[in-house]
């Protein structure tokens, strides 16, 4: 850590710890050197950088959603309170993003979470697999709140021992949750997607060195990635989805120059044709997916492919779960939820997509034309 970031941190971490008692701009000029002539100092830039972004946005759902119960669980609090966050950092981190006692409400993420010493030398970090991930480097911080809640193992322990097609009582949806993108980004090798057996996945996406890890690409407090950065190797895109290296017409259309995000969006639809397709056919009940309610999945009552306002909700969730089903929804989830899977790791989620498709097929008739495994 640089003498500016540790004169930083000495005090905006008390200052995070004591949420935001003390406006944090006026204390900063005095924590930098060259505060008094540069007018602002790199450390209020940084700040402002910071309090403009995502992380520090208060009034945000991942940070107000506990308000009503006046505590967040310890289920939840590793990724949505910088309390949460240094407790379990600070901690044996035994049980993958959870602490075993509830913080209060009203932090975000804060200065503190990345700047303690236990995040700043965080080498390996524990995901829902059990895996434990050590090639992060400054992005191993981000993966500890970015890689889900569930995993493949968890959908196989879930569904041992019951038939693939045999409806069961015991499943209900299980749900990667938001924003997975360490989990996208290490692929088979976290296992955050739902990988059949028999297949291999490809591991970690690599791309190229220095641009590897989370903070490689993303700036650490604005959390925006700079287009320019990308530019020199992938030329004339207007927006990051453009962006196509692979020769290989993923989806069948004849097109290999569109961005690779359009193959996996081409293919996840497909999933939702299938999905729809295998749950009135074999499940025996209509399903309906709902990106903006828990717990997604519902009974599509009166059988349009769409959901009503009075279908997605959570006593109409959908209750008429196989094995085979669970898997296909999970990967569905797990696509739908990093928006930016596409360049995280762009074949791991093509392969998920795949598989899924597949997988299906043994069952319901599935349109797999064209359509070509990375
Ligand atoms: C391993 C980390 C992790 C854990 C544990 C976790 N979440 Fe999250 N959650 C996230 C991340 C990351 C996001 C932010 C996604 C985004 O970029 O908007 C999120 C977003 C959310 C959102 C906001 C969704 C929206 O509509 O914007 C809610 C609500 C939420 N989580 C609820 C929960 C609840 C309830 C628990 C505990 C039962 C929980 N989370 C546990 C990581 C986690
Ligand atoms: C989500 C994690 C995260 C949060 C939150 C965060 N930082 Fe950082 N910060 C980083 C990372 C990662 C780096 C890069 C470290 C490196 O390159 O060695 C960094 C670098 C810095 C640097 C050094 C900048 C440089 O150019 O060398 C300073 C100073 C800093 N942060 C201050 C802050 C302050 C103040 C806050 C709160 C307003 C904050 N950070 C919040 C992750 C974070
Ligand atoms: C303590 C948990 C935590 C850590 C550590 C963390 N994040 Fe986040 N991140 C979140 C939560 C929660 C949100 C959602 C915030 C909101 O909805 O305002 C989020 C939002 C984001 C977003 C915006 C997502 C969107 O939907 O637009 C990006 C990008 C992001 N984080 C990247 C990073 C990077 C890069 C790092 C590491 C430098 C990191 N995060 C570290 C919890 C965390
Ligand atoms: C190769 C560059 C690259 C790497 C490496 C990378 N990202 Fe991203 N990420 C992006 C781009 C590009 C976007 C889309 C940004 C946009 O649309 O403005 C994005 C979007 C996101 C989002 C918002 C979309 C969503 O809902 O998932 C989050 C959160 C995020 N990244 C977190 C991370 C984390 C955490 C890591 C490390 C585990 C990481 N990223 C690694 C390039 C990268
Ligand atoms: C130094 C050159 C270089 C830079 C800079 C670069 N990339 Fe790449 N990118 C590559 C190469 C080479 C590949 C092919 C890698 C592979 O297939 O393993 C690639 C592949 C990709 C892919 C997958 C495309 C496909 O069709 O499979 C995405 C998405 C991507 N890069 C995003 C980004 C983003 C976002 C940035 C900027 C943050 C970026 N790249 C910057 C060289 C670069
Ligand atoms: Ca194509
Ligand atoms: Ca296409
Ligand atoms: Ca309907």
């Amino acid at each position: 850590m640089n003498r500016l970031l540790k004169a930083a941190c000495t005090v905006t971490g008390s200052v995070f710890l004591m949420s935001l008692i003390v406006p944090l701009n006026a204390l900063l000029p005095m924590t930098s050197a060259n505060a008094q002539d540069a007018g602002r100092s790199p450390i209020a830039d940084i700040v402002e950088a910071w309090r403009a972004s995502p992380h520090a946005d208060r009034s945000s759902e991942a940070f107000t959603h506990w308000n009503e119960d006046g505590e967040i669980p310890g289920s939840c609090a590793t990724c949505h309170s910088s309390i949460g966050a240094e407790d379990y950092l600070n901690g044996p981190m035994s049980t993958p993003g959870v602490i075993d006692h509830p913080v209060p409400l009203g932090t975000t993420v804060g200065c503190v979470v990345c700047h303690q010493n236990s995040a700043e030398t965080l080498a390996s970090v524990p995901f829902p697999s059990g895996v434990a991930v050590d090639s992060l480097g400054d992005g191993a911080v981000c993966a500890v709140c970015h890689q889900g809640r569930a995993s493949s193992d968890r959908v196989n322990t879930a569904t041992l021992d019951i038939e693939d097609d045999a409806v069961s009582a015991d499943l209900g949806f299980i749900n990667i949750h938001y924003a997975a993108a360490a989990a996208s980004l290490m692929g088979g090798e976290a296992r955050g997607g739902y990988q059949y057996e028999g297949k291999t996945y490809k591991g970690k996406f690599t791309h190229v060195p220095n641009l590897a890890t989370c903070t490689d690409c993303h700036n650490p407090h604005t959390l925006e990635v700079a287009q320019e950065s990308c530019s020199s190797c992938h030329q004339n895109i207007s927006q990051f989805s453009d962006i196509r290296m692979s020769p290989i017409d993923f989806d069948g259309d004849g097109d290999t120059t569109e961005g690779i995000a359009n193959p996996i969006a081409a293919l996840h639809e497909r999933l939702d044709v299938a999905i729809r397709a295998y749950a009135a056919e074999v499940a025996g009940t209509a399903i309906v997916y709902y990106s903006g309610s828990f717990p997604y999945f519902f009974t599509d009552s009166d059988g349009d492919g769409s959901a009503s306002g009075d279908e997605a909700i959570y006593p109409n969730r959908y209750q008429t779960w196989t094995p085979r089903l669970l898997r296909a929804a999970y990967n569905y989830q797990a696509i739908a939820k990093d928006k930016a899977i596409y360049t995280h790791n762009p074949h791991y989620a093509l392969q998920l997509l795949y598989d899924s498709l597949e997988n299906l097929s043994e069952q319901v008739d599935v349109d797999m034309s064209g359509l070509v495994r990375p």
